[in-house]
């Protein structure tokens, strides 16, 4: 068999079902391959585009993505994409292609140590050098891609390697189970959390990668127990619940943070520091459960005293099991701060100014996404008052990046949800600074017939920087740009393009852009002037006089 044969074969038999990617001469023979396989093809117009798609397919299915470019710089596209995958733990693979290795006619052309580049971007990257190694390299390539903490991974195949004939099959994945938590460090868990006063859950990014929620929420029913989420654990546990107190979008000065300053036990359910922290632990008065796949990362600001370290799901479970409400529980103060949050989230929601203020326009997407709806989000200000306004009924419900926190992944990501979801409401959110650094994978949306919403936010700068600017108390200076008109840019694709014109107009479109077929891009001037008062000054005095 040819060896691209065996590993286009070794893909399938990893249940692979896509691959994302733009090909080059050095792809040719894979290329080939593919196309009498039962994966399918999705051409991109960037290679970052394809590698965003791919670590997006891994965090949606706990599947590894994989995407593919040629040598040189198909493969430099890939540096971003392969940092999101590593920092954001979703599996994701990249092959790349390469001259051949063993005789070489064009001297240096293109050539680049890729190998060497990935290493500090990846968990495993190899150049494969004899046909023989394909099942191996690719089997031992998603083992590390899958395993906790998942990441990425890549392999080079130089074109000569693709053409050698080979007689072997794919390796199969063998059958193996995540270990589980040690009975001490359940019952140490369990006798802390029975002893305190004020327990709280704190639910990370960990605990949106496996199947937790129905463990997490178990242990809610049965106890109690008021909970919080980072940015990338949101929806793992419905937010709608009374037992909700907020969202870390902030790391200090939150109503929540009165919360976990509050708390004399957290329990910390897969967190780890690649997120903004959540909280800064500064002293030893709280006592902090670590609970994950690994053990926390030595950080200044996160120490934890006690770590169970294992399946998650399985943790949470037994510990569920030996606990029972406590009656000297006192869960009053978190309800107080419960309330003054809701209250303050519903404020400016029904805000009729024009252009659209952030409080208005989560609440009105929030109203057209039903439960299962996935919005995915750019990087820029507007993902704080998603992160903090906006209530996940289920996990990876909202696709944010608060690990590399990178600008351009927010329509690739949204795409990416589509294909994994057919069925439900997606849609991309993005600023109009992120929008422009892929806005060219509207051609792939409307090639792939997607049904797809992009809510374009419209300050004609970035945003998020501005913000930092002023509340550092320097001059407004070169963060202010242009932009195209984003409905000829959209229609010039053959996508749908809107304008919002009105406050009252934003739910109606998006409701409207959601039920109808096709890709929709909606240009929505936003009005960011009140960002500083309010995420600055005003949430902060607030909390404080909790
Ligand atoms: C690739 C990349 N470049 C730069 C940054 C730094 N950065 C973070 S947010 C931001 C501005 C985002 O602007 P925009 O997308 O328009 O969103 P806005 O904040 O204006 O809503 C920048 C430059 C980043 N996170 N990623
Ligand atoms: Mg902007």
């Amino acid at each position: 068999m040819k060896a691209s044969d065996l590993l286009v074969k070794c893909l399938e038999e990893e249940g692979v079902k896509f691959i994302y990617g733009v090909p080059g001469e050095e792809n040719l023979d894979m290329l080939e391959s593919i196309r009498t396989s039962s994966i399918k093809l999705i051409l991109t117009r960037h290679e970052q585009a394809a590698g965003f798609m791919a670590a997006t397919y891994g965090r949606l299915t706990g599947k590894a993505g994989v995407c593919m470019a040629t040598l040189g710089p198909g493969a430099t596209n890939f540096v971003t994409a392969a940092a999101y995958a590593q920092l954001g733990a979703m599996p994701m693979i990249m092959i790349t292609g390469q001259k051949p290795v063993k005789t070489s006619k064009q001297g240096a052309f293109q050539i680049l140590d890729i190998v060497d580049m990935m290493k500090p971007l990846t968990k495993f990257t190899h150049q494969l050098v004899s046909g023989d190694n394909i099942p191996n390299k690719v089997r031992e390539a998603f083992r590390l891609a899958l395993e906790e903490r998942p990441g990425a991974a890549h392999l080079e195949v130089p074109e000569d390697i693709c053409e050698e004939d080979v007689d072997l099959q794919p390796l199969k994945a063998s059958s193996v189970r995540r270990s589980i938590a040690e009975d001490k460090s359940i019952s140490a868990a369990v006798e802390k959390i029975k002893r305190a006063n004020n327990p709280l859950l704190l639910i990370g990014a960990g605990a949106n990668r496996k199947l937790t929620s129905r463990m997490l929420t178990a242990m809610v029913d049965k106890l109690g127990i008021p909970f919080c989420t980072t940015q990338m654990g949101k929806g793992v546990v419905d937010e709608t619940r009374p037992e909700f107190i907020g969202n870390t979008a902030l790391s200090a000065g939150d109503f929540v943070h009165r919360a976990i300053n509050h708390a004399d036990v957290i329990v910390n359910v897969g967190h780890d520091v690649i997120e903004k922290p959540p909280f800064f632990m500064t002293d030893h008065d709280v006592e902090v459960i670590h609970m994950s796949f690994n053990t926390a990362k030595v950080d200044p600001v996160y120490f934890p005293q006690l770590e169970v370290i294992g399946d998650i799901a399985n943790a949470v479970w037994r510990m569920t099991e030996q606990l029972e409400p406590q009656d000297h529980w006192d869960f009053k103060f978190f309800e107080t701060v419960r309330d003054k949050l809701t209250a303050q989230i519903a404020e400016g929601t029904d805000d009729d100014r024009y252009p659209v203020y952030p409080q208005r326009l989560v609440k009105d997407v929030r109203d057209v996404m039903h439960d299962e709806g996935i919005i995915a989000l750019d990087n820029g200000v507007y993902k704080i008052w998603f992160a903090r306004n906006y209530m996940a009924k289920h996990p990876n419900t909202v696709l944010l990046d608060n690990a590399l926190a990178t600008m351009g992944a927010g329509l690739p990501s949204a795409m990416a949800a589509r294909f994994v979801h057919p069925d439900r409401r997606v849609m991309a959110i993005c600023g109009d600074g992120g929008f422009m650094m892929n806005s060219q994978e509207l051609e792939t949306a409307v090639r792939f017939n997607m049904n797809l919403v992009v809510l374009i936010l419209r300050d004609d700068a970035y945003g998020m920087i501005k913000w930092k600017q002023l509340n550092y108390g320097f001059e407004n200076f070169g963060l202010d740009y242009g932009n195209p008109d984003f409905v000829k840019y959209a229609e010039s694709y053959g996508a749908h393009g809107h304008r919002v014109e009105s406050a009252a107009g934003l739910k109606p479109l998006l409701e409207r852009c959601h039920s109808t077929p096709g890709v929709h891009v909606i240009d929505c001037p936003i009005d960011y002037s009140e960002n500083d008062r309010i995420l600055n000054s005003e949430i902060q005095q607030r909390a404080a006089a909790i």
